[in-house]
């Protein structure tokens, strides 16, 4: 009864229980508001409104590469070992490739460890499911876990559609995962996820050595070629009096399923992160991103407001768009400035908004 009822909230009671169960991670509630936010239900607004206010703590790692690569082995991996020092993992699986089972098997795999149960949430998000958008629902939802007290949210994403460069937008280090004879060095090359990738992890070195070598070798001349940047070494640089200027992608070889290298692969994420904090980049990227989503917002609150006052004349615009009667952007345009005059002239004729309040106080 109690959930039914928060699922609907909207007294400013419920909000703050619903903010209390979210900021005390439970489980369900935190998935069904994952839920609202895919669907783009604007009564999930006051809850994301409440958890920006705690959030910029949580550090957001993408894992990225083709299917089979290993990414749903390596990323319990990884989410164990934080969630082992007592850090909340969030783990977003975005477009299982594998519908059927990429999603459901990596729920099962973490359900199988004790830590699951209390220190992981799973949970996977369609791009074809989110309305408004895939790069909108996922900053939504990061910035809830994020104030929720997720100190780590992963996020696994099939590197072959456009979803891992928005993911490079949102992730904080970008993990290409690869593995030898999948032959998507060259592809990586074509779709410039080299250049994006913070580092490239060869998985599946106890099934292929030699094979896991090549390909690792292969990985450091493109990555080379992609960035670049022949001079540098791999990881931190620093300038001569030791300040850290540049990270240039590692190239590591691991294997998920036997656990070799990924301990060392956990301190490089840390290496990176320290690099992003040292070098303010982390700041700044997280002020960008606020900008931008604030940006998409006011696109949205000034349509959204648009239409609430004026439905009618939305209503014959836009059938004179479709009839071709009126260019599209010409008429966004004036259909735009109609409106801002609208309102202008209601502060100036002392109309019933609270606008000319707040601009003489
Ligand atoms: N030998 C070996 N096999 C591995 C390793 N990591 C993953 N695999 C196997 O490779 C197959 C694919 O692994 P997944 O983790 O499902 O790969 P994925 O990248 O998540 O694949 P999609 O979700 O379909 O994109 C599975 O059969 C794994 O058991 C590894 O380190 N060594
Ligand atoms: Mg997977």
């Amino acid at each position: 009864m109690k959930d039914a009822r928060i699922t609907q909230a909207s007294g400013p009671e419920d909000q703050a229980d619903l903010a209390a169960r979210v900021s005390a991670r439970h489980v369900r509630t935190i998935s069904r508001c994952i839920s609202r936010i895919e669907n783009g239900d604007p009564s999930v607004q006051p809850l994301l409104n409440a958890m920006s206010t705690r959030s910029g703590n949580a550090f957001v790692v993408g894992i990225t590469g083709v299917p089979g690569s290993g990414k749903s082995t390596l990323v319990p991996a990884l989410a164990r070992a934080w969630a082992s020092k007592g850090v909340p993992v969030a783990i977003l699986a975005v477009d299982p490739s594998s519908p059927l089972t990429g999603g459901a098997i990596l729920g099962d795999r973490i359900r199988d460890t004790a830590l699951g149960e209390t220190n992981i949430f799973f949970r996977s998000l369609g791009s074809r499911g989110s309305k408004g958008g895939l790069a909108r629902a996922l900053f939504d939802v990061i910035e809830m876990l994020d104030g929720a007290g997720y100190g780590l949210i992963l996020i696994e994403t099939v590197g072959t559609g456009q979803s891992e460069t928005s993911i490079t937008k949102l992730a904080h280090t970008t993990l290409l995962l690869t593995a030898p004879g999948l032959g998507d060095e060259v592809q990586a090359m074509k779709s410039g996820i080299l250049e994006v990738a913070d580092m490239v992890i060869v998985n599946k070195a106890d099934a292929d050595q030699t094979g896991a070598a090549a390909t690792a070798l292969t990985l450091r001349q493109s990555l080379a070629e992609a960035t670049r940047a022949h001079g540098l070494k791999e990881g931190i640089n620093t300038d001569p009096d030791g300040v850290q200027t540049a990270w240039h992608p590692p190239v590591r070889k691991i294997s998920a399923l036997s656990g070799e290298g990924v301990r060392e692969l956990v301190d490089l994420i840390n290496q990176h992160r320290g690099f992003l904090e040292n070098s303010r980049k982390l700041l700044v990227w997280r002020g960008q991103s606020r900008i931008e989503r604030f940006d998409e917002g006011m696109r949205d609150a000034l349509f959204r407001v648009f239409a609430e006052r004026n439905g009618d004349m939305l209503d014959t615009i836009r059938r004179a768009v479709a009839e071709g009667s009126l260019s599209p952007l010409r008429a966004a345009e004036e259909a735009a400035r109609a409106g801002i005059r609208e309102q202008n002239s209601e502060v100036s004729t002392g109309g019933r908004h609270e606008t000319q309040n707040d601009t003489r106080t």
